[in-house]
């Protein structure tokens, strides 16, 4: 008898994600997944965007990381409840897993309208397979890891809705603009949604909170 350990995970994985993404759609929430290398910006895009939310809903977070709830007290300083999952515990401690997620979710009193971010440990590798009930994923580049990370790690791209390039306010220090990492992305996947931000600057923010604020519409009226 051979069991194919790998596979029946991701089997398992796969259908508790269907089950929280359908739970979520019924209740009328937005589910976006953040997924990016350690340290690209998903805590500081969303504290960005705790500031300039106006609705519809309420935000809440779901974060993950090897150790530390640090990511979960900033953006409970936000006004973003947040729940911290520490994959140390959890066996794959490279990303999260669709069942740690599904329990975090007792945690948040989540209501129609609101939206939840889950930001994935800081990987562009290992999260790409485990769906955690998204209903679109966001994959942030940003312009300091240099322009070539979308060729190197076409899955994180090619998995995901929209792809953010994060720091554009940096790239003059870092030798790389944020066209040549949109062209990169594009080469991988030549329909890519892209939005360049900084929350430095404020650059992009308001075109991402359009692109969240419809998504979060469509959900309350249960259609994501
Ligand atoms: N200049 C500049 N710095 C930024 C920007 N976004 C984030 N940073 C900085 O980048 C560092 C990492 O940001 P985080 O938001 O912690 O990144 P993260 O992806 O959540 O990191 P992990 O959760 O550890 O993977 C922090 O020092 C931020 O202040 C930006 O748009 N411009
Ligand atoms: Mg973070």
């Amino acid at each position: 008898l051979r069991v194919n350990l790998s596979a029946d995970i991701l089997a398992d994985n796969e259908e508790i994600a269907a089950g929280t993404r359908e739970w979520l759609r019924d209740l009328g929430v937005l589910c976006v997944g953040l997924l990016s290398s350690p340290g690209a910006g998903k805590t500081a895009l969303l504290e960005a965007t705790a500031r300039l939310w106006t609705g519809p809903g309420n935000l809440q977070a779901i974060v993950g990381d090897v150790a530390t709830a640090a990511d979960a007290e900033r953006l409970a300083r936000c006004g973003i409840p947040a729940v911290q999952i520490n994959t140390e515990h959890h066996g794959a401690a490279c990303h999260l897993g669709a069942p740690a997620v599904a329990r975090a979710l007792d945690a948040l009193e989540l209501a129609r309208g609101d939206t939840l971010f889950v930001e994935n440990v800081g990987n562009l590798v290992c999260p790409v397979g485990f769906r955690l009930g998204e209903h679109f994923r966001v994959v942030l580049l940003s312009v300091a890891e240099g322009g070539d990370k979308p060729l190197k790690y076409p899955r994180a791209v090619l998995d995901t809705d929209l792809a953010l390039v994060t720091k554009v306010d940096l790239a003059p220090h870092v030798d790389v603009s944020a066209e040549e990492i949109a062209a990169a992305i594009r080469r991988v996947r030549p329909s890519a949604e892209v939005l360049a931000v900084s929350v430095r600057t404020g650059e992009g923010l308001e075109e991402w909170l359009s692109w969240l604020r419809g998504r979060a519409a469509d959900a309350r009226g249960g259609s994501p």
